[in-house]
């Protein structure tokens, strides 16, 4: 078993689509384990994408990530994070392959619609940032 952590992005929850995304979530083996509608603050955007920190979409990138509310999530299963990348697709949503997250409600590469963490280290990093243990779902 191992765990995931999720974001339905800005652009997602504002057009309404926070229901379709967690229906494709769980329809998939994933379970969701942990899950909250935040308003990131300027500091957690910087911080969450601090390894961005030096690329040049870093400042719109938390521009866009502040602009409104977000789910955030912790998915759990057999291979859950290669699993929930696989379900978004690639980070451009033109790049993405049919019938993912991202190729079906992405706007474009910033406004993607969901965020999936890349790695174990990632993931338990992610997960603590926004979930207290007891928050979590054994
Ligand atoms: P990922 O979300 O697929 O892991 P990352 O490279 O980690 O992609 O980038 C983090 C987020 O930064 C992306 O999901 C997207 O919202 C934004 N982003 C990535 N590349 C670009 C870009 O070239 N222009 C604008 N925004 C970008
Ligand atoms: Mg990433």
């Amino acid at each position: 078993m191992e765990r995931t952590f999720a974001i339905v992005k800005p652009d997602a929850v504002r057009r309404g689509l926070t229901g379709d995304i967690l229906k494709r979530i769980e329809a998939s083996e994933l379970t969701i384990v942990a899950m909250r509608k935040i308003q990131l603050s300027r500091a957690d955007a910087e911080k969450f994408y601090d390894v961005h920190k030096a690329r040049p979409f870093f400042k719109g990138l938390c521009d866009y990530m502040t602009s409104g509310p977000v789910v955030v999530a912790v998915l759990q299963g057999e291979d859950a994070i290669s699993k929930w990348r696989q379900l978004m697709g690639a980070t451009d949503p033109k790049k993405a392959d049919a019938g993912t997250i991202r190729k079906d409600f992405g706007i474009d590469v910033e406004q993607n619609a969901t965020h999936g963490s890349d790695a174990p280290e990632t993931a338990a990093q992610e997960i603590a940032f926004f979930f207290a243990a007891r928050e979590i779902l054994s």
